[in-house]
């Protein structure tokens, strides 16, 4: 069954799985699933469509303990999984290179200054072009293929090449940079290029999707020379929410749509699972504190977690907020970690925990519990269930979901969510206390903001969660794949009849 080739083909950098010692197993390895929302959002339309993911499985190919990686993995749900190799020079180059030091900083509008490095460029060309290789190989005629993200920008060009029958669609999890930005990377023309061999290429915001039809209009001309892109791309429309309306015109003729589908979570499943979370027990945990503050991330500098720690001590310098009664619990899943930008921006966190703790705590009272580790979806969501305040400070963030955790698990009204302006769901959560991460007294005054009005205008602070629970209730993670997927059948339709 998994054998055949299928109608329906993602491809991520990673499969939803990992690999998790079993001796019991054969070859001593088992294939646990990871769950997330976008495996929760595509697994109905996978199974109905005999469909495949295709992606890395997470461990490097040419390490002595490296487990033997199958041709293929069936999971119990009945997920077809097509496991794509990397090497650990690979893994070195393209992911924690090119996609984690260059794309990931540059398109992050330059928190930290990108590496330009032709070696990890070269290597990212070949892993792109593997993955496509093997996207190919698993697609059946006419088949349509869904990329996904930063890491594989070069995939939809190549299937476009080898598989003209293919209909393919991009979508970008991460903000698409202005232009001004991006035309930094010296492999521009062949990332746009890339791009264009989608028929759809989707981002989270009308924003991005702006960014990326103006970085078109700019581009066309001074690639034409050297890279087969014409001399002008034709670029018509804008984007507007849900609908793709701007488009380009193809270096072969073809249309390609651009717009914006703002991704999300599960939010009936957070919601009922939310619904169970101990509250009580997780407050008695932490010291049954007046005020608990949260956040939760991957330990990632575009996350703003030092800014939100840096706020938390003035406040309590200041007085605003009493040490005796005020607990932050700070989650930092481990991301990243031989990238020396995520090792200082560790290092820089662990510090300010360690001197606030120093500075505020007691004994069996500190101010801050932090906790890097991952942690079971369960025990967040207990986490964001006790929380009085959800601090979201990303500096910069494509979408952010525990943003929309936090609110799906708040349906009574309780709790406040602070939100970064630079957030992509900054756009839709309409009813948190905004914050502008590069400014500490504007991140100062949303936590108070939050707290003054948990503590002091009740009502206003119910109807605003009520407000922000009843967005990411009605718009979940199934209408996010739904629109996207549908854009990509009218593309389709519309290029059959043109035929
Ligand atoms: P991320 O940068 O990973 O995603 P985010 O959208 O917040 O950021 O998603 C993080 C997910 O990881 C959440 O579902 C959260 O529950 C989970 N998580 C965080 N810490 C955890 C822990 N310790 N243990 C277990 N789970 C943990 C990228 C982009 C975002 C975009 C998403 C989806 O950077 O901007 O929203 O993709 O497109």
């Amino acid at each position: 069954m998994g054998r055949e080739r299928s109608d329906f083909v993602v491809v991520a950098n990673r499969l939803p799985v990992a690999p998790v010692d079993d001796p019991a197993a054969p070859g001593g390895v088992r294939w646990e699933a990871s769950p997330g929302g976008l495996v929760t959002a595509l697994t109905p339309v996978l199974l109905r469509n005999n469909g495949a993911w295709v992606g890395w499985a997470g461990s490097v190919s040419d390490e002595p303990e490296a487990p033997d990686v199958p041709e293929a993995i069936d999971t119990d749900e009945g997920l077809h999984l097509f496991p794509v190799e990397l090497t650990s020079d690979e893994h070195e180059k393209f992911y924690e290179g090119f996609s984690n030091a260059t794309l990931w900083p540059l398109y992050h509008s330059l928190i930290v200054a990108p590496t330009y490095d032709g070696d990890w460029w070269e290597s990212y060309r070949e892993v792109n072009l593997r993955y496509a290789e093997a996207v190919s190989r698993r697609a059946a005629e006419g088949a349509t293929v869904w990329v996904q993200d930063y890491q594989l920008q070069l995939v939809p060009g190549i299937l476009r090449q080898v598989r003209p029958d293919l209909t393919i669609g991009f979508f970008l999890h991460i903000p698409f940079p202005p232009s001004e930005i991006f035309r930094q990377l010296p492999w521009r023309e062949e990332i746009v290029r890339g791009l264009l061999g989608a028929d759809v290429i989707g981002f989270h915001l009308d924003t991005c999707a702006d960014n990326f039809l103006d970085l078109c209009r700019r581009v066309s001309g001074e690639a034409g020379s050297h890279t087969g892109l014409p001399d002008t791309l034709e670029v018509s429309g804008r984007s507007s929410v849900r609908e793709a309306s701007g488009a380009i015109t193809a270096p072969d003729g073809r249309t390609v749509r651009v717009g914006s589908f703002p991704i999300s979570i599960d939010s009936g499943d957070v919601i009922a699972r939310a619904a169970g979370a101990d509250r009580d027990g997780v407050r008695a945990l932490a010291g049954n504190p007046r005020t608990l503050l949260l956040g939760v991330d991957r330990l990632d500098y575009t996350k703003g977690i030092l800014v939100r720690l840096e706020a938390f001590e003035a406040l309590l310098e200041s007085g605003a907020l009493d040490p005796s009664e005020s607990v932050l619990v700070q989650v930092a899943t481990p991301s990243r970690e031989r990238v020396d930008d995520y090792r200082r921006t560790r290092a820089r966190v662990e510090h300010a925990v360690g001197r606030i703790n120093g500075r505020f705590g007691s004994l069996g009272r500190p101010v801050i519990h932090y906790i890097h580790r991952p942690v079971p979806f369960d025990d967040l969501l207990g986490m964001y269930s006790a929380a009085d305040v959800m601090l979201v400070t990303a500096l910069r963030d494509g979408m952010n979901l525990v943003a929309k955790e936090y609110v799906a698990c708040h349906p009574d009204g309780t709790g406040s969510l602070v939100l970064s302006e630079f957030t992509g769901a900054a756009t839709e959560l309409d009813g948190a206390h905004f914050c502008n991460p590069h400014d500490l007294e504007s991140v100062k005054r949303a936590i108070m903001s939050a707290v003054t009005s948990l503590e002091h205008y009740p009502d206003d602070a119910r109807a605003r969660m009520e407000r922000l629970h009843a967005q990411v209730r009605d718009h979940d993670v199934d209408l996010w794949a739904r629109s996207f997927l549908e854009e990509l059948t009218r593309a389709h339709e519309a290029s059959e009849g043109g035929r």
